[in-house]
């Protein structure tokens, strides 16, 4: 596109009215960002980024990301003023305000052409990254006449003081993610003031020693951007594009203070800015002309769209590649097949164990699965045979080895999953799940199909100690909407949840997993675990007792079972893998479970907080403390988790 300086900077106020317009509107957002980074994005619109309103989900565009998300009006204007479906002027005329599309933060599920959900400063990078490496993956099974795009972050200060920028850009170093580009907003200004009272570091550097390339520009000369861009295109690293600009460019009065970073500019400042700029269309008013031009900029994106289509309809790939970018699962039954077969025997294993099995039928029957594992690789079992490591000299492999990175692991799977085309699972130990529970809270959020592999779910990982010993995190984890956590007891449930989170296309999943061997406890049933509970074993006394239970104590509840039906006592045991899919069951099913005229006993070696819910004032058997430091085989007895413990607690309570 030929534009020349004249016409971009238009366009650039366009950016800026709407922005400090939209704010005003709603009496809350952030003007500086967008009026700040309003030259570097009408460079990229207008000459690099590849893209097609009338498509926003074509699958060889290029990926924007406002990792900056405070900033969203930057991406609603450039929506709105290159003309996708949404928003329309009037969601940009109700920013901020309950069912407008606009909402305070870009959210994927509101906009087809917002590629994620951002405001968590620093994981936009970090998706940005998974972007990129998806992108790679499957430019390398797919080729480059269906698979060849790039991945642009817009971020600020803050997403590069935020530690999960390190962790990401360590990964897009080492694999050579070319085709990513961090635009920073180089402002020097966050909310408190200037950087210099929280920061001294050297960025760059820090960039080029994690092996990017980086470059410098200044943000509001166009011809410069456009030069930096350029280059950015031609390195084949990563690159970080230094943009030095001015927040809140364009208000007299405010520019450059970081009173302009979360705050409506004010009549009188919007009416100055509006001067200034020589703005002088009203209010949500873009002049025909300058529309036009921004108009005029999809065009290049239709036409290269229509040369992908072509090249798509020849190619022989043609069905699989629409398949995964779907993501819809292959057809076939080899995998249900062989777990069916389990049901015959009795294989004790622990579940991370048993996991790993059903990875080894899955994943080949399965090509988009890219597992991965935060260096716990042969404790959380994640690698398979067919998983070989993704690597510059292999990007076809599909095997992450992740480091000592969880949340930048696990967001970097929330961009895989939102570019599409791939399923991420990872791994770490459940303890530190919190190192990444911002971004499991993401995949929720923007419902995206992730399976976090969390192993050693209880005290009874032993001897590593209460550090190591998760308590409260699998309760945590249920307070997450749309995430489905499972505990399974045996390889039968585990099979069968890797099945469920497979299908789960819009909610993301987590498999807490034993350290330690449990027996098979089913040699029956199809698929028992997709209503998240279930009768295991059922009373042959009369029923007096209902033991609920999850994953490695479901064991236990069927061996206290057995001590209550010999004294006589009648008793079920429910298995309930997952709550939140039982919670979704009809009252009747759920009244069949845990009836109301039996003492119901909830069974977990975790916190008791929450099982009310389900055992109301029954007995909650639980682990209310920190665990320690001993085998496991002495530490389930010392807190409770015991036939002879429970038995008595249990007559107790029934007065017998
Ligand atoms: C993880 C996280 N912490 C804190 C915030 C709140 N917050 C939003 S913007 C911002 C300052 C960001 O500064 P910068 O990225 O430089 O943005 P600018 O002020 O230049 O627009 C903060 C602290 C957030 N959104 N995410
Ligand atoms: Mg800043």
């Amino acid at each position: 596109m030929n534009l020349d300086t004249s016409r971009l900077a238009q366009m650039a106020n366009a950016i800026r009215a709407l922005s400090m317009d939209a704010v005003q509107a709603a009496n809350s957002g952030h003007p500086g960002m967008p009026m700040g980074m309003a030259d570097v994005a009408t460079v990229l619109y207008s000459q690099y980024l590849k893209f097609d309103p009338a498509a926003p989900k074509w699958p060889d565009r290029d990926r924007f990301v406002l990792s900056a998300g405070h900033g969203s009006m930057l991406l609603y204007s450039l929506l709105y003023l290159t003309g996708y479906d949404s928003p329309t002027i009037d969601d940009i005329r109700k920013f901020r305000q309950l069912h407008s599309p606009c909402a305070g933060h870009p959210e994927n599920t509101e906009l087809a052409g917002a590629e994620c959900t951002t405001g968590p400063l620093g994981q936009g990078i970090a998706m940005a990254v998974g972007m990129a490496i998806a992108e790679r993956h499957l430019n390398a099974v797919f080729g480059d006449g269906l698979v060849d795009h790039r991945t642009w972050v817009v971020a600020g200060d803050g997403c590069l003081m935020e530690g999960v920028n390190h962790e990401a850009i360590g990964l897009a170093g080492l694999h050579k993610l070319g085709g990513l580009n961090v635009l920073w907003d180089d402002n020097s200004i966050t909310i408190d003031g200037s950087t210099d009272l929280s920061t001294c570091e050297n960025i760059p550097a820090r960039y080029e020693a994690a092996g990017w390339h980086v470059t410098r520009c200044d943000g509001h000369d166009h011809a410069d951007i456009a030069r930096a861009l350029a280059e950015a295109q031609a390195d084949p690293r990563p690159s970080l594009i230094a943009c030095k600009t001015v927040i809140g460019k364009g208000s007299p009065n405010k520019a450059g203070s970081h009173s302009v970073h979360g705050s409506p500019l004010g009549a009188d400042e919007i009416v100055a800015t509006r001067e200034a700029l020589g703005w002088s269309a009203p209010a949500f008013e873009i002049p025909a002309e300058i529309l036009a031009d921004w108009r005029s900029l999809g065009a290049k994106g239709a036409e290269l769209r229509s040369e992908w289509e072509a090249r798509v309809a020849t190619d022989p790939q043609r069905r699989e590649f629409a398949r995964r970018m779907a993501g819809k699962l292959p057809e076939g039954d080899e995998a249900e097949a062989v777990f069916k077969d389990w049901l015959g025997q009795s294989q004790k294993v622990a579940t991370r164990k048993a996991s790993e099995m059903a990875l080894e039928v899955l994943t080949p029957a399965v090509p988009e699965m890219v597992g991965g594992s935060a260096d716990l690789t042969g404790s959380n079992n994640t690698k398979t045979k067919v998983t070989t490591p993704f690597s510059p000299a292999d990007y076809a492999g599909r095997y992450l080895y992740y480091g000592i990175r969880e949340f930048g692991m696990a967001a970097a799977m929330n961009g895989m999953a939102l570019h599409g085309g791939v399923i991420p699972y990872g791994g770490t130990f459940l303890v530190f799940s919190d190192y990444c529970r911002n971004a499991i809270r993401l995949s929720a959020l923007q419902q995206a199909r992730v399976v976090y592999v969390l192993t050693h779910d209880s005290i009874g990982l032993g001897e590593d100690g209460p550090t190591h010993q998760p308590v409260e995190h699998v309760m945590s984890m249920r307070l997450i909407p749309n995430l489905n956590v499972f505990r399974p007891a045996d390889i039968i449930e585990t099979a069968e949840c890797w099945n469920i989170a497979l299908q789960s296309e819009a909610t993301p999943s987590v498999l807490a997993l034993t350290r330690q061997n449990l027996p098979q406890l089913r040699d029956g049933g199809d698929m028992l675990s997709a209503k998240g509970g279930y009768r295991l074993r059922a009373a042959s006394a009369p029923r007096k007792v209902v033991l609920a239970a999850t994953g490695s104590e479901v064991e236990l509840a069927c061996n206290v079972r057995d001590a209550l039906e010999a004294k006589g006592i009648g008793a079920d045991v429910v298995s309930m893998p997952c709550l939140e899919l039982f919670d979704a069951q009809d009252a009747a099913y759920k009244a069949d479970l845990l009836p109301a005229d039996a003492l119901l006993v909830s069974i977990e070696a975790g916190v008791t907080w929450g099982w009310q819910k389900y055992v109301g004032n029954g007995l909650t058997i639980g682990i209310d403390s920190f665990g320690a430091s001993a085998p496991a085989e002495v530490l389930f007895p010392h807190f409770g988790f015991s036939v002879e413990a429970i038995v008595p607690k249990i007559e107790a309570r029934l007065g017998v």
